[in-house]
């Protein structure tokens, strides 16, 4: 929440940085950002729509939402390059892959991608040529966006990449020396992801402790293109990194738990429990706790912002929560069907139990309202039975 001075000043700032990004020639010869959203059907209005919308997904006052149209139409004076290590591309495809051309990806399309393997033409030694003049043309100015785990150690040329076979943690260090700004996207780039998954074979390593520089981490599995331009936006109205969470995830973004946000939270405090997959609950669009929604440990904006264009989110779809932008959430939130409850949670239940979880998920603030949450649920169901 901002007011008075504190608004203003943000203000002022977002302007000032704007005119000078906007005097500021653009990387690359090109339609203006209107002439490209024309060729795509999409209106002026719909543009200032998405503008607000990103606004306060942000969590900027409305004031912000010229500034936020203002900041996509300058996004190609910013070069970015995207390595990716270790991991699925899923990432690169939430924000590029959809049925038809979003604003999203089309702001993607627009800003200066001097580097992203996955759409890019070269291959073998002309890619290689192609990152290291991106990083000569555009030292100290280029934002680094990683992608996927990176393994490390003894077992570090377990990823290699490129015509000159260099490690993934070579890349990054490499990379990250001359950047502006680095964001981790995914839950791998942020914390390991599924490769640092017990026993981890390549001692896969997150972004943070490969590289020396400070990060910020866009955690999901994959991260929705919501999140990830966001944090694009973020950083070319004000220049400066968001504020964040102890996991380095913006709090604009990863500041609220799913649990808080869901569209089935009234059932969950009303004791409407889906009890199996397709029973009548689910039909019912009852709470997905009992079948292992890991909601109220997970923190994240799904439900507000959704995936594809805002069609959906994985509780609308009936599945719960798995967790997947928490720390090590394939060891920690699994089994992903069954309630956390039934796994660490055994009755009676105990402070040992929640602090292990606690212990392991790092939600430690969480400690009291965890162990109601397990409670409920099974209260709940009790009382209701009785009736
Ligand atoms: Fe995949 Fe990205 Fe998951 Fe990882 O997303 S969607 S395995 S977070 O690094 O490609
Ligand atoms: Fe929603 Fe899951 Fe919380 Fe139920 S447990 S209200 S489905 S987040
Ligand atoms: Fe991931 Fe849970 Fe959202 S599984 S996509 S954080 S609803």
């Amino acid at each position: 929440m901002f007011f008075g001075d504190k608004e203003s000043r943000l203000l002022a700032q977002a302007k000032e940085r704007l005119k000078s990004l906007q005097a500021q020639k653009p990387l690359h010869e090109g339609s203006s950002i209107k002439e490209m959203l024309q060729r795509n059907g999409i209106s002026r209005r719909d543009f200032l729509k998405w503008a607000s919308t990103m606004t306060a997904a942000m969590a900027l006052p409305a004031s912000f939402a010229p500034l936020t149209a203002k900041a996509a139409e300058v996004a190609d004076r910013l070069p970015l390059i995207w390595l990716h290590m270790a991991e699925c591309t899923g990432c690169s495809e939430s924000l590029l892959r959809s049925d038809g051309p979003s604003i999203d990806s089309l702001i993607f399309d627009y800003v200066s991608l001097e580097y992203h393997e996955t759409i890019m033409a070269a291959s073998g030694w002309q890619a290689e040529q192609n990152l290291e003049s991106a990083i000569e043309r555009h030292k100290g100015n280029y934002i680094l966006l990683v992608e996927g785990g990176i393994p490390s150690g003894a077992t570090e040329n377990c990823l290699t990449i490129g015509a000159l076979g260099h490690t993934g943690a070579h890349s990054c260090k490499v990379a990250a020396a001359n950047a502006k700004a680095i964001f981790a996207i995914g839950s791998c780039s942020s914390f390991g992801g599924i490769q640092a998954a017990a026993p981890n074979p390549t001692q896969a390593r997150p972004l943070h402790k490969t590289i020396s520089q400070p990060v910020i981490n866009v955690p999901g599995c994959p991260p929705s293109e919501k999140n990830i331009v966001g944090t694009l936006l973020h950083f070319i109205l004000f220049g400066t990194l968001p504020p964040t969470d102890a996991y380095r995830r913006p709090l604009w973004a990863y500041g609220q738990r799913i649990h808080d946000l869901c569209e089935r939270r009234g059932r969950f405090d009303a004791g409407e429990f889906v009890q199996r997959f397709g029973d009548e609950g689910a039909e019912a669009g009852y709470c997905l706790y009992k079948v292992g929604c890991k909601g109220p440990y997970t923190f994240n904006n799904c439900s507000k912002l959704r995936f594809n264009s805002h069609t959906s989110w994985p509780i609308q779809a009936g599945h719960g929560c798995i967790g997947c932008s928490e720390p090590n959430f394939w060891d920690n939130m699994g089994p992903f069907e069954e309630p956390v409850a039934n796994h660490r949670f055994r009755p009676p239940l105990g402070a040992t139990g929640m602090d292990n979880m606690a212990d392991k998920v790092g939600i430690t603030v969480l400690s009291a309202a965890v162990i109601g949450i397990a409670a409920h649920a099974v209260l709940s169901t009790i009382i209701k039975d009785k009736h």
